[in-house]
């Protein structure tokens, strides 16, 4: 029956009851009244933009519960293998626009939104980005849900639910400033709390020794993981997973009414006080021993509760009590390790096997090895995670002690069975112990000894990794590693944030299959020349950037020549990223502009270089490049001589809902980091899948990118990844030889003419002896020649419409293989076993 609501099973029998439709507006309508009067978060007698839309939010997620528990109730019955992603970040972004555009009920929404006096896109533009994340490792996380539910996939999210996400950032003299950003200050729509889904999590205590020699952890603390479920709708199907969000409590019984009645109100809550700072924040800044042992804490307290509860929907699937066979839970279970934050997975997933459910060390290592894989972010030594020995025998005593176990069987491994790899063990080994002051545990040594497969980002990230970082690794067990080039998924990065350009390609292509089935776009080819496409396209593209024109100027006070060229460069702010390659250009491009006679001046072609990121707020460097944007920004954009021409603008606190604006507008995006240093970049995929042109180093995904879409159309230049450590050998020992114009454009900046704030340390770091590693360890300096040339290509490209129109067109055209369905089906296939278990 079409109407036919979710089960509900009373006393032994599955009921289903009715709702009401989510397709008829009349019904949406008084839906969405009826969540405005009955939902006890605001005043009856007001309906705001706010509340309207918290009700139309309320009134969705109805329909969202629905088809999650008709999604739980079939994979229940039909137990299939299920994949759980334990991710320590997502970064999901506004969820309204997103959720009726899967369960296609736009119109019914928007129709019913007007009979109550608003717009849809006002409404959405209400919600607060649910930011759980950093950047493109949350974001891949968030793009990887909405692709296993499409695919109706059998797989879960597990995460935290922090309360203050990412910071929010406010640009002022100073340059940047963190905010806390309390995105459930009034509540989120989107979530569910279980009640009935709680798990105890220990820290600290010791192990103790029975008398046959079995150990068990006891005493420490105990924190209660409480389950949040966030539903994530797949498009046009039924299918909808879950993320499932931890947040940590105190039981009743640890609040002390003796102590606070005597008037000692911290100690008696001490515990209360300690479980709400695990959640508290993303990420906690980790320079401190406290701020270490508080992210190893939220790191334990993700994997503890999450396996505990995989653990118990494994034995409730087989049956009911005792009739499981552990040998069985690899076929019935997959954990994947979004990056080593996780890591601590395996070593409680071998305790709870082990101390709880009775198994040997070689079964317990047994399952645990065929469940868990594991996926490198970053060859970036000092993102590698290395945790101290001593914190962890503090924290995790029993967990401690596993590690050594699996770090002892690993070596006698090597030295039974590959004897000539003896002198190896030293970089493979998990323990090191090379300063004995502080030992240390090498967690990505630890998941690839653990762990059945591992895989990289992108095609050269992964071979770096088999050549490289694992190349010991790679000669044992050469099968091992695998490479999943990164996607993103098609839905909210072209059809929901870019429609205008969604409809054309829909028209041309004469379905929108492709929105499911990417490489469809590659139909649009046949038409790169067609000039009624052109006329199509320019408009959309228009019409992007004048929205991004007026959003730029809604929150900076710029205001933006809408015919110049929309350049973008936004992602986190790191050296290895090169922000300061791109505003040293700009700043050549200035200098020259200013010397340029009026007639000189009109054959330029004008730009708009926009930039966007957050520096992490203890990163001075990355702090200084966004207050050297800001400086650059005043002084250009205030120059009345070269406005036409130039500006530079920073648009702050850069998220995903301001991405979606950013990325349809675009034309030219940078992505131009040190040749091997990016694992692959997933923005890159965005700004090409809407038609946006790259300019690019042969990095991450990059490479693959201009595979796709014809190096015809890719702006390249740079060092080759092959050719970084030869270069940086050269840098040392003074055989490099700095080009004319960027010793102009630093000279530029340190003759004062961007303010007299003190530039000296980063413009020290791109030469001799300083700053990151030794003397320019970024490169910025020899790249810049070459990146200079590439951008004289864009300015002459850009004077061609037609040709850029056309290499618009087949930017797009070429994406399809960038979409995070590929990606997942390739995970679930290759690397999971799990087939689709759709929803009838
Ligand atoms: C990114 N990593 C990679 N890390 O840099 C990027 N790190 O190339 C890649 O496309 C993306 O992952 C997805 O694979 C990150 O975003 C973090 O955010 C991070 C967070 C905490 C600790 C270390």
């Amino acid at each position: 029956k079409a109407n036919e609501g979710a089960p509900v099973q009373l006393q032994g029998e599955i009921f289903r009851l009715p709702l009401p439709s989510s397709e008829k507006p009349s019904e949406i309508f008084s839906n969405i009244v009826h969540q405005a009067q009955y939902n006890p978060h605001f005043l009856p007698l007001k309906f705001d933009q706010e509340q309207a839309f918290y009700a139309t939010a309320l009134s969705v997620r109805d329909q969202l519960i629905k088809r999650w528990n008709e999604t739980y109730f079939h994979f229940h019955k039909n137990d299939p293998k299920q994949t759980y992603y334990l991710s320590m970040e997502y970064l999901q972004g506004r969820a309204l626009t997103n959720a009726i555009g899967n369960l296609e009920i736009q119109g019914a929404y928007a129709d019913a939104l007007t009979k109550l006096g608003y717009e849809i896109e006002d409404i959405a533009d209400q919600e607060k980005d649910a930011a759980l994340g950093n950047g493109g490792l949350g974001r891949l996380a968030s793009c990887f849900l909405d692709s296993i539910a499409t695919l109706n996939l059998p797989a879960w999210g597990y995460g935290l639910r922090y309360r203050y996400g990412l910071f929010r950032q406010r640009i002022s003299k100073e340059g940047q400033e963190e905010l806390a950003e309390d995105w459930l200050e009034k509540f989120s729509p989107w979530e569910v709390v279980r009640h009935d889904v709680v798990y105890s999590v220990r820290f600290f205590g010791h192990v103790e020794i029975s008398s046959t020699g079995s150990r068990k952890w006891v005493d420490g603390e105990i924190i209660q993981a409480l389950a949040y479920d966030v539903p994530i709708p797949g498009y046009k199907t039924k299918n909808t997973i879950s993320l499932r969000l931890w947040d940590a409590k105190a039981r009743a019984e640890d609040f002390n009414l003796f102590e606070f009645n005597a008037g000692h109100y911290e100690s008696a809550s001490q515990l209360h006080i300690k479980a709400q700072q695990i959640c508290a924040v993303l990420y906690p800044g980790d320079t401190t021993e406290n701020g270490k042992l508080l992210r190893l804490k939220q790191q334990f307290f993700l994997c503890s509760a999450s396996l505990q509860d995989i653990i118990a929907r494994f034995k409730e699937r087989r049956d009911g009590k005792g009739t499981y066979q552990w040998t069985e839970f690899p076929s019935k279970v997959s954990v994947q390790l979004n990056d080593t934050h996780p890591t601590l997975a395996i070593p409680e997933l071998m305790r709870l096997l082990m101390d709880d459910e009775g198994l040997g060390w070689d079964q317990a290592w047994d399952v645990t090895s065929r469940t868990v894989s594991y996926t490198n972010h970053t060859v970036l030594p000092e993102a590698l995670e290395k945790w101290s020995q001593a914190i962890i025998w503090k924290l995790l005593p029993r967990h401690m002690e596993i590690i050594e176990e699996i770090d002892k069987r690993f070596k006698d491994m090597i030295r039974a069975t590959h004897c000539d790899m003896e002198t190896k063990i030293p970089v493979m080994q998990i323990l090191d112990e090379s300063n004995p002051e502080k030992p240390i545990v090498h967690m990505a040594n630890l998941c690839v000894v653990s762990s059945h497969t591992v895989n990289g980002v992108a095609q050269l990230h992964s071979d770096i990794l088999k050549t490289e970082l694992f190349v010991d690794y790679a000669s044992i067990w050469p099968g091992k590693f695998q490479n999943k080039t990164n996607g993103i998924t098609p839905r909210r990065w072209l059809r929901f944030c870019n429609p205008e350009l969604s409809s054309i390609i829909t028209k041309w292509l004469k379905s929108d299959a492709w929105i499911t089935n990417l490489d469809l776009l590659s139909g649009l080819r046949q038409f790169a020349d067609n000039v009624e496409l052109h006329a199509e396209w320019s408009s959309a593209k228009m019409a992007s950037k004048r929205r991004l024109a007026q959003y730029i100027f809604h929150k900076t006070g710029v205001s933006v020549d809408q015919n110049s060229l929309f350049d973008i460069q936004i992602k986190r702010i790191h050296e290895y990223k090169r922000q300061l390659l791109n505003i040293l250009g700009a700043i050549y491009r200035y200098k020259k502009l200013k010397e340029m006679s009026t007639e000189e001046r009109q054959k330029a072609t004008p730009r708009t270089i926009m930039f966007g990121g957050k520096a992490f707020a203890t990163y001075t460097n990355a702090k200084r490049v966004v207050k050297l944007v800001n400086d650059v920004g005043s002084v250009v954009n205030n120059d009345s001589d070269i406005n036409d021409y130039l500006k530079i603008v920073f648009v702050p606190n850069y998220n995903v809902s301001v991405a979606e604006i950013l990325i349809p507008g675009s034309e030219l995006s940078q992505h131009i980091s040190t040749a091997g240093m990016e694992a692959s970049g997933t923005s890159n995929m965005k700004f090409a899948l809407n038609g946006c042109l790259i300019i690019g180093t042969l990095d991450g995904a990059n490479v693959e990118i201009r595979e796709e879409i014809g190096e015809d159309n890719f702006f390249l230049f740079g060092a080759k990844a092959d050719n970084v450590p030869r270069l940086r050998k050269e840098r040392e020992n003074g055989l490099f030889k700095p080009d004319a114009r960027f010793e102009e454009a630093k000279h530029f900046i340190r003759s004062g003419a961007f303010g007299s704030y003190d530039y000296g340390p980063l413009l020290d770091s791109l030469e001799g002896n300083c700053g990151y590693g030794r003397g320019d360890y970024f490169l910025v300096g020899h790249d810049f020649p070459s990146y200079m040339d590439a951008q004289d290509q864009v300015d002459e490209a850009y004077k061609d419409q037609k040709r850029w129109l056309k290499m618009s067109i087949l930017s797009t055209a070429g994406c399809g293989k960038f979409s995070s369905d590929r990606t997942i089906a390739q995970y679930a296939k290759e690397i999971w076993g799990i087939n689709p278990c759709p929803v009838p």
